[in-house]
């Protein structure tokens, strides 16, 4: 099963990136609940430091100044009130949370919740944490206790991620601050975590810390369950640190699998070979990862980059989702972004650091709804995108499915099926695709869900006819916009 903490019938989970919680509690109200989704991983709920050179960047968010509920997303009150909205509405909220690390080293202030730091003593009263609590030189051996040889595990793991105040996972001390501050999480009624830079991490001490968590709030779900823990762990083969260390404490992220697809759907690579796609491309157990075509670090540029499809380029990026959420292998998270005006200089963004749109007073701004169901203000919602709201409800369709009636033209027109439940068929050439294909559906009219709704019994765009023997025609233009068509059994007229 995907993740036992959704619920019923629900298989993904978007990231609202930067989003304040009264936002994202109606996002759950008005649309995530609607529209299927499982979740929303969060923003770093824990007051943070306050950057302002450059001027509140999105990554002060990964600087913890204390476990206390304030940051720009909102405070502890609002926290409760999105976590029990989006409950009822049967969302469940998956927080990022930064337990490898403070801030980084030198400087001092006050937090976004007021709480004193100072980076040179390596004082945290919020917490409170002293110096005593940090990994020093006994540890981590490379002098600056800064990582620079990813070669070496002990020092990825003991010594400072780009000068981040590196905590001592191996203390009791910490291990009990570090679990208090997820099981306030959890008995607020939040579903599972995001471990921020697992990798940076030992397997046994995160074990350890997760034997200290309690089961999740029995107002929400059945006695007895546990959070859902998936691991951001950067792994592309290259290093001695392996994805699969992680796996005996929860899921991991999988990074190959957003840069492979990026190569097929830039047309670098055939899309005819992802016939095979999941274990079959050497990745690891499909219930061991949660799966993605790019995330806040790398449609930056930060964290692995490495050519990933992003809102930016919308074509290839909705065809890469909609393979990723119509394919059985991974549980998916969405991607859901804010806009910046990006300034290449030297293949590099020197506006990558670019926080979420914001006010006079810099508060972060409401995310608006347009009429058009899209938002405003600057926010991307790659959520609420209609190839991608729609392949969100074609997952749920078609769970526990196998991929079935495999065809592809020998170079980058693909289909398949989902069991007798979905079929997808994808155009990314120039020529048309013009073909009878064998989608494995029971006899009907059904709603392409790319080009249109199923609204009223009724399809908005184009509808598909199968035949008693199962097959149908496609036409797909190569130069359109959206050269995809997506059909299942829960848009049949
Ligand atoms: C800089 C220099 C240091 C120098 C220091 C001096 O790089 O060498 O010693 O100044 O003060 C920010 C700045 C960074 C700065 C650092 C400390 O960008 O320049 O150091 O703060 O002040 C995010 C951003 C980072 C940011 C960090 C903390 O990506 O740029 O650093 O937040 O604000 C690896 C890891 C992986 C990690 C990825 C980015 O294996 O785990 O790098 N990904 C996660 C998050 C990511 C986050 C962190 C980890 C840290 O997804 O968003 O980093 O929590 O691949
Ligand atoms: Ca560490």
């Amino acid at each position: 099963y995907s993740n036992p903490t959704c619920a019923d019938g629900r298989h993904t989970i978007t990231h609202l990136f930067e989003w304040k919680w009264s936002d994202i509690a109606q996002e759950c109200e008005r649309f995530l609940g609607p529209y299927g989704y499982c979740g929303v991983q969060v923003s770093p709920p824990n007051e943070n430091r306050v950057v302002t050179s450059p001027n509140r960047p999105w990554w002060e968010r990964y600087q913890p100044v204390s476990y206390k509920l304030e940051t720009r997303s909102g405070n502890e009150q609002q926290f409760r009130d999105m976590v029990e909205r989006c409950n009822k509405a049967h969302v469940r909220i998956f927080p990022d949370l930064v337990i490898n690390h403070m801030t980084g080293s030198g400087g001092s202030g006050s937090g976004t919740g007021g709480s004193n730091w100072d980076g040179n003593s390596l004082s945290y009263p919020g917490v409170p944490y002293s110096n005593l609590d940090f990994n020093d030189g006994s540890k981590c051996h490379t002098g600056d206790l800064n990582i620079h040889n990813y070669n070496n595990a002990e020092e990825v793991r003991n010594c400072r991620l780009v000068s981040l105040v590196d905590l001592n996972l191996g203390k009791d001390y910490v291990r009990g601050k570090i679990a208090d501050y997820m099981n306030h999480l959890i008995d607020i009624g939040v579903a599972g975590f995001r471990i921020d830079a697992a990798k940076h991490m030992w397997p046994g001490d995160l074990t350890a810390l997760l034997g200290r968590v309690h089961n999740l709030n029995t107002n929400y779900f059945p006695s007895g369950t546990k959070p859902l823990i998936f691991q951001e762990v950067i792994d592309m083969g290259g290093e001695p640190i392996k994805m699969s260390e992680y796996f005996q404490s929860g899921r991991v992220t999988n990074f190959i699998y957003g840069i492979k697809l990026a190569q097929v759907f830039r047309k670098q690579n055939q899309a005819k070979f992802l016939k095979t796609w999941g274990e079959g491309w050497g990745m690891p157990n499909t219930n061991d990862v949660i799966v993605f075509i790019d995330n806040h670090d790398n449609q930056r540029g930060h964290g692995g980059g490495g050519g990933v499809l992003t809102h930016f380029e919308p074509k290839p990026y909705k065809m890469a989702t909609e393979f990723m959420l119509a394919h059985p292998y991974g549980w998916t998270r969405v991607m859901s972004s804010y806009n910046w005006d990006r300034n290449f200089q030297d293949g590099e963004d020197k506006n990558n650091w670019i926080g979420p749109p914001h006010n006079e007073d810099m508060s972060i701004k409401d995310v608006t709804i347009n009429s058009d169901m899209s938002c405003g203000d600057g926010w991307a919602c790659e959520h609420r995108w209609r190839q991608i709201y729609n392949m969100v409800a074609f997952r749920n369709v078609v769970h526990g499915t196998g991929l079935t009636h495999w065809w592809d033209n020998g170079n980058y027109q693909i289909a398949f099926a989902r069991g007798n439940k979905g079929f997808i068929v994808m155009n990314a050439e120039g020529s048309d695709l013009n073909s009878n294909l064998q989608t494995g559906l029971p006899q009907g009219t059904y709603c392409d869900v790319i080009s249109g709704n199923y609204e009223n019994g009724q399809c908005t765009g184009a509808s598909i006819h199968v035949g008693g023997d199962g097959q149908a025609h496609f036409h797909i233009s190569g130069g359109s916009e959206d050269p995809v068509i997506a059909i299942h059994i829960g848009a049949k007229v």
